[in-house]
């Protein structure tokens, strides 16, 4: 069976105003949205990165994808190399660490990839898991993933999360997310305050929810001296500390005493990186993202190289839609050596382009769906709503630094500032 047409719809969705070390979201979350029609009216769905930079080489490969097998992911892979050519596609934010050539095709690559499979099970009648191998787990968990926040984005109603600025309202936020969802482990996105008050956020998750393990990533937002004392002072409180600092060099540093495993999906996030990564004995755990690690089988590929390591495996994530939920749990659910819940921001988004009720959360985790494909539906209005959100919005690439200047304008995004 062969591509017949593809088609990527940018679209923009509403976003809390969520705070990281570089700034805070911009009322809209940009994804782009991959739909690969094949002959018999198959339809393979991807999603990725939504920034212009990112749309202007999926586009460039899609145009030599026509005419191609489903089963031809060297086709694909041969096409988006045509298409980078060796280029450098940047996140701008930096908050999936470091930029290479090899980086960008793998992101590239991953969009069709993860459509192919979906159009592969789809024909076959099996979901994407068992084309990864079969599933080793049904359900798959994950993190409540709460951030410091604003009351609403300027010139909007505050949202339903309310202000969350403090240790109080971090443990009213982990609450309601875990109320809702069912969380079993939490995860603070710190950076945003001096460590010590970060410090004081954790303090108040551990006495409100003792039995939930704990974790904190400022994106690399401390110094190696500040990681250090934050580790100490964190000792038996945290499952794992999260890049608290830029680098593998950084890291090592910092491992060499934390009492805690460190985990990082900034220093880590190529297969170059690893063999240093592992001689420096920087990282204990490595966050897993298929948008940016190659595609789902080649995911499937770091977490066995992890094991050989001895390095344990958990999953980030960024704003997303349904597709990428979809592949991220069809992903886990074909993944032996996954050893921790992994991230999502499901919770703070209010829209999607998917058929509701295929993806849903119950005491923390999410079924591996056994529909064919990814398992996930594409709702068309839905779709085209938020394309005509993205054509409006004026967003075209993820910026939180220069929002944030709308709150304190002598704002600077600093990796390492405490
Ligand atoms: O959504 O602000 C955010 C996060 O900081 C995200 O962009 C990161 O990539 O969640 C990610 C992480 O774990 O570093
Ligand atoms: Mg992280």
């Amino acid at each position: 069976m062969r591509i017949r047409e593809v088609t990527i719809t940018p679209v923009a969705f509403a976003d809390p105003p969520l705070l990281n070390v570089t700034g805070v979201h911009e009322p809209y979350a940009l994804r782009s949205i991959l739909q690969l029609g094949c002959e018999d009216g198959v339809v393979g769905l991807g999603e990725s990165y939504g920034d212009e930079d990112f749309l202007v080489l999926a586009n460039k490969t899609a145009e030599s994808l026509v005419g191609v097998d489903i089963f031809d992911l060297p086709a694909v892979r041969r096409a988006a190399v045509a298409a980078v050519g060796g280029g450098i596609y940047a996140d701008r934010h930096g908050l999936t660490g470091g930029v290479s050539a090899d980086k960008t095709l793998q992101t590239v690559y991953s969009f069709f990839e993860v459509a192919m499979l979906d159009a592969q099970g789809k024909l076959l009648g099996r979901p994407v898991v068992d084309l990864l191998g079969a599933k080793v787990r049904d359900r798959v968990d994950f993190s409540a993933y709460l951030f410091y926040k604003y009351a609403a984005h300027q010139g909007f109603q505050p949202d339903e999360w309310g202000e969350v600025l403090t240790p109080e309202t971090v443990v009213s936020s982990a609450r309601k997310m875990i109320d809702r969802y069912g969380f079993r482990s939490i995860k603070l996105k710190g950076g945003v305050f001096p460590p010590a008050e970060e410090i004081a956020a954790i303090q108040a998750l551990r006495d409100a929810f003792p039995e939930h393990p704990l974790r904190i990533d400022p994106n690399g937002g401390w110094t190696p001296a500040t990681s250090q004392w934050v580790a100490k002072e964190l000792d038996g409180v945290l499952e794992y500390l999260e890049d608290p600092t830029p680098g593998i060099d950084g890291m090592s540093q910092v491992a060499a005493v934390a009492p805690m495993p460190l985990a990082t999906n900034m220093c880590v996030v190529e297969y170059a990186h690893i063999p240093p990564a592992v001689e420096a004995k920087a990282v204990s755990v490595v966050l897993s993202d298929h948008h940016f690690w190659g595609g789902l089988r080649l995911s499937s590929a770091l977490a066995t190289m992890c094991e050989t390591f001895g390095l344990g495996l958990s999953m980030h994530s960024n704003s997303h839609l349904g597709i990428s939920l979809a592949a991220m749990v069809q992903l886990a659910g074909a993944t032996g050596h996954l050893t921790y819940a992994c991230d999502t921001h499901w919770p703070w988004k209010t829209q999607d382009v998917i058929v509701p009720g295929a993806l849903d959360f119950e005491g923390g985790s999410v079924a591996v769906p056994s529909k064919p494909g990814l398992g996930v539906e594409l709702d068309p209005d839905a779709l085209g709503r938020l394309h005509s959100t993205y054509l409006n919005c004026g967003l075209r690439r993820r910026d939180d630094a220069t929002y944030m200047r709308r709150y304190v304008p002598d704002f600077e995004p600093n990796t390492a500032r405490w």
